[in-house]
């Protein structure tokens, strides 16, 4: 066992005695490990925050609690249907350790996570998930610290985008003309959406802001969705991100690393099945913008997605972890397929929600 991270894990208000710490699953953006204990002890998640990507974890945390508790509140299961934040022993939710900020909470047993929705059944759970985190937060009513500046804001995004291209750090800016069109073509479209949640056409709300398939819990005796994890992002946003953002994970017919995109399509089997998941949970509360605008945000957030991914590349790949040289341009690609398959199935999308919504 590593000593570094054994003498951190013992830094938290946790029971029983330790007996591995293991690496557990692949995100792109913190480390996370699975703490097991002896006896009856519970297992242990412990995660290293990225602190490049999150400035301030302490502020994080704070929202992590805040909307946990809330949560635990209000459902029939509340060590199962939510996280539980295990605060350290002197009282902080977190801990620092040479620069690097570090967090525990529970491992809820007798679930599944998936990198990919393999059946429609899968992703209505998922819609239902997300659909039920909101409804959950709906009366949330403290403020939430913004977490990362301008995170699903198109505006800050091409703020970004603009000082990318004038200080082009790795003077990539000459070989991506193909892919900066593919930006360019669309900044009006983006920004004129943007502007309805900026007049409050479009409300928001208290929002979950990474709802990929990989974020959510399921649980295994009954296969049915458990509750959504990650909550590292949890902002105040238009609840439209969720929606879109899941539909970029769960629809996807290929990887969003794909290097063939050939595998790469929206599915809208599968768009049409977490829509479903989703409206049974929102469609009474939802406003008629929201419903008008709901298949749009999936091509909101891919292309924010394609934006993002563009960006880390022309910026030397920092902000995702990567296999490889190049790998953020070939998540660039794979992700700007998706995009062109879903605006040629924008028809469909839209026809398919008003189908559902009544
Ligand atoms: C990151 O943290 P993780 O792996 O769930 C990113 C998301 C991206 C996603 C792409 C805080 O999600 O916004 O959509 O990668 N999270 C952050 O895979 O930037
Ligand atoms: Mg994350």
């Amino acid at each position: 066992m590593d000593n570094k991270l054994l003498n951190i894990a013992q830094q938290f208000a946790i029971e029983g005695d330790i007996l591995s710490i293991e690496p557990l699953g692949e995100g792109f953006i913190n480390d996370t490990y699975v703490v097991k204990t002896a006896g009856d002890a519970p297992d242990y998640i412990l995660q290293r925050k990225n602190h490049n990507v999150f400035p301030d974890v302490p502020g994080m945390m704070d929202n992590i609690l805040a909307v946990t508790e809330h949560i635990k509140r209000k459902v029939a299961d509340p060590m199962r249907e939510t996280l539980t934040v295990i605060p350290a022993r002197d009282g902080k939710l977190y801990h620092e350790c040479e620069g690097n900020f570090f967090s525990v909470c529970i491992f809820i047993p007798d679930t599944a996570t998936y990198d990919r929705a393999d059946s429609p059944e899968l992703a209505y759970q998922g819609g239902l998930g997300i659909g039920r985190f909101q409804a959950l937060l709906s009366d949330f009513d403290k403020p939430l610290n913004e977490t990362i500046k301008g995170f699903h804001n198109i505006r800050w995004r091409f703020e970004q985008w603009d000082e990318m291209l004038k200080t082009d750090p790795m003077g990539r800016v000459k070989e991506l003309a193909t892919e900066i069109e593919w930006i360019e073509s669309r900044r009006e479209q983006m920004m004129n959406f943007w502007a309805l949640v900026e007049d409050g056409t479009i409300p928001t709300h208290v929002t979950h802001n990474d709802t990929k398939i990989s974020n959510i819990l399921f649980d295994k005796p009954t296969g049915k969705v458990l509750c959504a994890i990650d909550l590292d992002t949890v902002m105040s946003s238009t609840s439209l991100n969720d929606f879109g953002d899941a539909i970029r994970s769960y629809a996807n017919t290929g990887a969003e690393d794909d290097q063939n995109l050939d595998n790469v399509e929206m599915s809208l089997e599968m768009f049409r099945a977490y829509a479903e998941g989703y409206l049974s949970e929102q469609r009474a509360t939802m406003s008629e913008s929201e419903l008008e605008w709901l298949a749009f945000s999936a091509i909101y957030i891919t292309f924010e997605q394609v934006l993002r991914f563009l960006m880390d590349y022309m910026d030397g790949e920092k902000y995702w972890k990567t296999a490889y040289t190049g790998h953020t341009l070939v998540r660039t690609h794979a992700q700007y397929k998706l995009l062109q398959s879903m605006e040629r199935q924008y028809a469909q999308m839209q026809a398919i929600i008003k189908e559902i919504a009544g």
